[in-house]
């Protein structure tokens, strides 16, 4: 056990060395306890496991990610660094790109996902969650992830973006793989990986502008080429990000929010006595049980985070999980609490690259929780939730619980 050590990087105070495998799947499985542990270590810590450096807390992660001139993103946000290994797809532009790249797509992207675009979504999207939840609290006994959370956002978000019906199953599978993909060559990795080429050519079909639906974001995304703003090529690519990053996300934010809300009786009444505490309830899930737990950042200079120095070109792990439980930042950090002030938390990231989607995130959750609310008096689980082990997302495969009907 090598946490007691420490190494010098030259002047200035000596950094923890820690020898966890943040991808390792007991790591994953569990991940709060070592997280505290990398916390309560320092600002900054080294990963010896891969050679990285690391921050588990609010202040130096969100440091972190609002300084995109130190810490950029267009080495990759995984392990892998492009500058010294080949990605296993084309980089994303938004996601993997640093300004001035960054800025002319993320704002045609701004746009795209507008408040106003997004309160166009709201009716489809209630009555969706209306008819679904309406099903299993009939039913009794359910389970919250295969029965809701993998189904709710798989009825809604391919038809929001106007996909074809045909290979819709190969959306979840794409979203592993992106978010499989941060993480090292593990056996995870290559698990996501196994039908990569066939699940890649489906999807880059799919951004095609003759196979989207007018009406749809697709479209939304396309028609921003006509005005010149942004190249065919790109359209086609920023389509590419919402099919990575719109999926699985939502599925694991929704799934978490209602395991968390069974396992608080107390926190459900209070949803259930008021519905409209639903959107704050799924803010605080996100920031108990954060959907996506890590993101990294290059270093393109000498800088000092938390007052250790860092050098140019170094890899740097940002928990944004543990930062979302960092006892500096937030009162009983471990205590799911409807009623928090959760601003801060930086579970949709923050900054230039802070989550483009989440209102679509945060629409997806309200109708959801919402419909729930209004019929359910009580959610108990019946089982333990199952883990789902993933490189960069918390959730779980299985949580099985009973509705007492309202
Ligand atoms: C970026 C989380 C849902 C599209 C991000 C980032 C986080 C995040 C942490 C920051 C990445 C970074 O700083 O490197 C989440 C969570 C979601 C969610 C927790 C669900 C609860 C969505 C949805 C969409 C979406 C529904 C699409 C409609 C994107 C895109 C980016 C992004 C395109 C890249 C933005 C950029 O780099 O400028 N998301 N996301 N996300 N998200 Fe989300
Ligand atoms: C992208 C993207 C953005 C956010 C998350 C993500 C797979 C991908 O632009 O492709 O995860």
């Amino acid at each position: 056990m090598t946490s007691g050590t420490t190494t010098s990087s030259g002047p200035g105070p000596s950094v923890p060395v820690l020898d966890d495998d943040p991808f390792s799947r007991s790591f994953l499985a569990d991940p709060y306890p070592r997280h505290e542990r990398m916390r309560e270590a320092g600002p900054v810590i080294r990963l010896s496991h891969y050679g990285i450096w690391a921050s588990a807390r609010h202040e130096q992660v969100f440091a972190a990610l609002t300084d995109w001139r130190a810490f950029s993103s267009a080495s990759g946000v995984g392990l892998a660094d492009f500058r010294k290994e080949k990605p296993w797809r084309v980089p994303s532009l938004l996601l993997e790109a640093d300004p001035p790249d960054h800025t002319r797509v993320r704002e045609v992207m701004t746009e795209v996902l507008s408040s106003r675009r997004v309160r166009g979504l709201r009716e489809e999207f209630a009555a969706a969650a209306e008819a679904l939840v309406g099903d299993l609290v009939e039913r009794g006994t359910f389970d919250a992830v295969r029965d809701l959370a993998e189904v709710f956002p798989l009825r809604v978000f391919p038809d929001a973006l106007g996909l074809p019906e045909q290979g819709r199953e190969n959306l979840m599978p794409y979203g592993g793989m992106a978010f499989n993909g941060f993480g090292p060559r593990n056996d995870l990795f290559h698990e996501a990986m196994a039908d990569a080429a066939r699940i890649q050519e489906w999807i880059n079909e799919a951004c095609r502008r003759e196979n989207l639906a007018a009406g749809g974001l697709g479209q939304d995304i396309w028609a921003f080429a006509d005005t010149g703003r942004i190249t065919p090529e790109q359209a086609a690519m920023l389509v590419r990000s919402l099919l990575s990053a719109g999926i699985d996300t939502t599925v694991y934010a929704i799934g978490n929010a209602l395991a968390a809300l069974a396992a608080h009786p107390g926190q459900w009444a209070r949803v259930h006595e008021n519905p409209a505490l639903a959107k704050l309830a799924f803010e605080e899930a996100i920031r108990f049980e954060s959907p996506v737990q890590t993101f990294f950042r290059t270093t393109t200079r000498t800088v000092d985070l938390g007052g250790v120095r860092i050098g140019p070109g170094e890899k740097i792990l940002l928990f944004l999980g543990a930062a979302n439980r960092d006892p500096r930042k937030w009162i009983n950090p471990h205590t799911l609490d409807v009623t928090r002030r959760t601003a801060g938390h930086v579970g949709f990231g923050t900054g230039i690259h802070g989550c483009v989607g989440q209102q679509v995130a945060r629409l997806e959750g309200d109708v959801v929780l919402t419909a729930l609310a209004r019929r359910a008096a009580t959610l108990t689980p019946t089982a333990a939730p199952e883990p789902r082990p993933n490189n960069t997302l918390r959730g779980f495969s299985s949580a099985p619980i009973r509705v007492e009907k309202a």
